[in-house]
């Protein structure tokens, strides 16, 4: 199970640079003013604000010149903070940041030989190329970059890790996908449970299915939680909202099992726009979901791994 306890620092990556919807660079700032690092550290946890990464992006660049900046500096913090002991938890800042955090996970992962798993709670794929992507912004493509799809040169520090491998990604409650991604997403094999499934089975059964496989693999598993997972009606501050999201109580169900399933190893949280947001609503269901995936739970006493009516 999931010990309380744990060194965790906070990365702020106030990136807008990867989305046409401006206000996302705002996000760290909200999810600080919600309490973030206090939440944590009432729960027992030793929190460290590492502050937001400045990366000397060109004056003017916008693209992938500026996604580059960010995504090493956003590798080389990450991948410093696991170096250390420490669990990071990058507050974003729009999905292309994870291009950054993936990466200097993977280049742990890579030195200690051990797979990385990652688990993406999004209603996208986020699985476009510059090819395939409608939009040309590049929130829509990190997982293709990091899978190693071509199309994306000298994004990552030389010399690069091998790339993720796609059969060890985890869509999580995807329900918009653009035909070129969702050809890739098949041919690559990307495990997928979509929200059709989600309706048909619920959230326990897909998702214990995913973590036994990690456990089983003995993998660090890294989670990205995207806003737009959630549903609108609960979770408004982002750009790119689609109807039929996750209920809180099916997102606050999935955080209490990854905790207690004691594998999460790092975390980015992204596309929080508090510009579109009602009243701080967002950032605030955010820092109850994240409290949860790291240890607060409604009785002192520990969920059962199996889905089974506790004794008394
Ligand atoms: N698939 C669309 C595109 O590539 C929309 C992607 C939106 N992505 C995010 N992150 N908001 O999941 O343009
Ligand atoms: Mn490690
Ligand atoms: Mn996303
Ligand atoms: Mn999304």
């Amino acid at each position: 199970g999931g010990e309380i306890g744990r060194r965790i620092a906070l990365i702020g990556a106030p990136v807008e640079v990867g989305t046409s919807e401006p206000g996302s660079l705002m996000g760290p700032a909200a999810l600080r003013t919600a309490g973030l690092a206090r939440t944590l550290a009432d729960l027992g946890h030793a929190v460290t604000d590492r502050g937001d990464v400045a990366p000397d992006v060109p004056a003017g660049a916008r693209g992938f010149a500026a996604v580059t900046a960010w995504t090493r500096a956003l590798s080389r913090a990450v991948a410093a903070a696991l170096d250390a002991g420490e669990l990071p938890v990058a507050l974003g800042g729009d999905h292309s940041l994870s291009l950054g955090t993936v990466d200097g996970v993977l280049r742990h992962c890579t030195r200690n030989g051990q797979p990385l798993a990652v688990l993406w709670l999004d209603a996208h794929a986020d699985f476009n190329t510059p090819e395939t992507s409608p939009s040309g912004n590049v929130h829509g493509m990190p997982l293709a970059a990091l899978c190693g799809e071509p199309g994306f040169s000298d994004l990552f520090a030389e010399p690069a890790p091998p790339p993720l491998d796609p059969a060890r990604v985890h869509l999580f409650g995807l329900r918009s996908i653009d035909a070129g991604e969702r050809a890739l997403v098949s041919a690559r094999r990307v495990g997928v449970t979509d929200m059709r499934t989600i309706d048909e089975f619920g959230v326990v059964a897909p998702l214990r299915r995913v973590l036994e496989r990690v456990a089983g693999e003995g993998a660090h598993l890294h989670v990205s939680l995207d806003v737009d997972f959630l549903d609108p009606a609960i979770a408004p501050g982002v750009g790119t909202t689609v109807p039929g999201g996750a209920t809180f109580r099916e997102a606050h169900l999935i955080m209490e099992m990854l905790h207690d399933s004691g594998l999460v190893r790092s975390l980015d949280v992204v596309e929080l726009n508090p510009f579109l947001d009602e009243r701080g609503r967002s950032a605030r269901v955010l820092v109850e979901l994240v409290a949860s995936l790291f240890g607060r739970r409604i009785l002192d006493r520990p969920t059962p791994p199996v889905a089974a009516v506790p004794a008394e």
